[in-house]
């Protein structure tokens, strides 16, 4: 006897068969995609070390939904609730000031050795682990300049915390035998229009030089740079912008990041994959959900999230793309943000790979753009819901909202039972 969304799902296949798609084969394909989970949605990118600065870089978390992690052991618990909630095995893309440790520590002295649990961790639970140095909500970036600072002493002080996040990135991959990201973002920037706009670039690109000079095993980490086009207090000028860090990574082989947020308002990044695809070594997503500004909200399964997941799949850029997320939303339970967030960037994966790609192809070679709207339009009452149901369903996690009742559980007696 078969389940009901078992039989909805032989019938979704017939239909989507009748293509030429395999949806059977979809979903194996599915399955091997990796979501880098970000932590920092857990606790509104507090963290650990440093937990009386303020958030700064011009990044800002709205809300106060009661609940946020206090501690690593807190946000390993509401990351294992989200996980369990999410089909598919993934990562978890931490911030250098994620430390487990009880020593104080700065930030260009951290080893190994103060990710230890986090590692322990993620062997435990089968997960990857990415990493990010935290160049912000510190006193030496109070100024808003950290890897492009004008003054040598703070300048080294950056450069030491990201190459110590480097050797962390790649303890993290030997270790879990999974390649770490490393992702480096800065808030450099000014307010108002500057005079000079090239020294600072000239000084991060200095800055890089130095960080990135020790070759590390690219099987255990590998570099990424993110861009930027503004950041609150610095909307005038960033000094790592796109074209600065898109120079950066094709000329030094970097991974080259692309956050949904960090573009002008109408400018998407699905449409950049294709073109960096043919000349970056490989590139990271940061998938973001800007509502008038780089306001990093719960990514939904809009146009540009269903646009991203199709170029990947359509280019067949899976392989040499790192999917991860940043938004952080506290005015929502944060678990709830994460297992949103992350069903719904793999449901886009999905609906891409459910496409008649051999048809639609054809119609545009051979000029037959009627076909081609037509087809696809078509396509979007297909019932994918039957297939995502059922995909659900066989990797043991709550098929369509049955997540939420377990959230709001949790909620109960574990988040509302957290002081401040
Ligand atoms: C900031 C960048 C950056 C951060 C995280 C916390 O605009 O998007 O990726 O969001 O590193
Ligand atoms: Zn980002």
């Amino acid at each position: 006897m078969s389940s009901p969304i078992e039989r909805s799902y032989n019938e979704a296949k017939e239909l989507y068969a009748k293509h030429g798609i395999d949806v059977d084969q979809a979903l194996r394909k599915l399955e091997k995609v990796k979501i880098s989970i970000h932590c920092w949605q857990g606790d509104d990118v507090r963290g650990f070390l440093n937990r009386e600065q303020e958030l700064t870089g011009g990044i800002s978390v709205t809300g106060n939904y009661p609940g946020a992690a206090r501690t690593p052991d807190e946000l390993r618990a509401d990351l294992e609730k989200a996980l369990s909630l999410i089909p598919g095995k993934h990562k978890v893309n931490l911030h250098a000031i994620y430390a487990d440790t009880d020593e104080r520590v700065e930030l260009d002295a951290l080893e190994p050795r103060h990710y230890a649990k986090w590692v322990e961790w993620a062997k435990e639970q089968g997960l990857g682990l990415d990493f990010n140095p935290t160049c912000f909500s510190h006193e030496k970036s109070a100024d808003g300049f950290t890897l492009s600072h004008p003054d040598p002493a703070i300048r080294q002080f950056w450069i030491g915390h990201c190459k110590a996040s480097r050797k962390i990135g790649a303890y993290f991959g030997e270790q879990l035998g999974q390649t770490c990201v490393t992702n480096v973002w800065i808030p450099d920037g000014f307010k108002d229009t500057p005079f000079d706009r090239l020294a600072p670039r000239k000084r991060l690109k200095e800055a890089l030089d130095e960080v990135f000079a020790e070759e590390l095993n690219p099987a255990h980490n590998l570099d990424a740079v993110e861009s930027k086009l503004f950041g609150l207090g610095a909307e005038a000028y960033t000094v790592g912008s796109h074209e600065f860090y898109m120079g950066y990574g094709l000329q030094h082989n970097k991974l080259i990041c692309l956050d949904a947020g960090h573009f002008h308002p109408t400018e998407v990044i699905s449409n950049k994959l294709s073109a960096l695809s043919l000349f970056a070594e490989g590139i990271l997503l940061h998938v973001s959900r800007p509502v008038r500004w780089d306001s990093d909200h719960v990514v939904t399964l809009d146009d540009e999230l269903l646009d991203i997941g199709r170029e990947l799949v359509r280019g067949d850029l899976l392989a040499k793309t790192h999917i991860g997320l940043d938004f952080f939303d506290a005015s929502i339970n944060r678990v709830a943000a994460w297992v949103i967030g992350t069903r719904n960037t793999i449901k886009a994966l999905l609906r891409a790979m459910l496409e008649p790609s051999a048809a639609l192809r054809q119609a545009e070679l051979e000029g037959d753009y009627t076909t081609r709207l037509a087809l696809s339009e078509e396509m979007k009452t297909y019932p994918f819901g039957a297939v995502w149901d059922y995909y659900c369903e066989r990797q043991g996690v709550p098929v369509r909202e049955g997540w939420l009742g377990e959230v709001k559980v949790y909620e109960q007696e574990v988040l509302l039972k957290r002081g401040g």
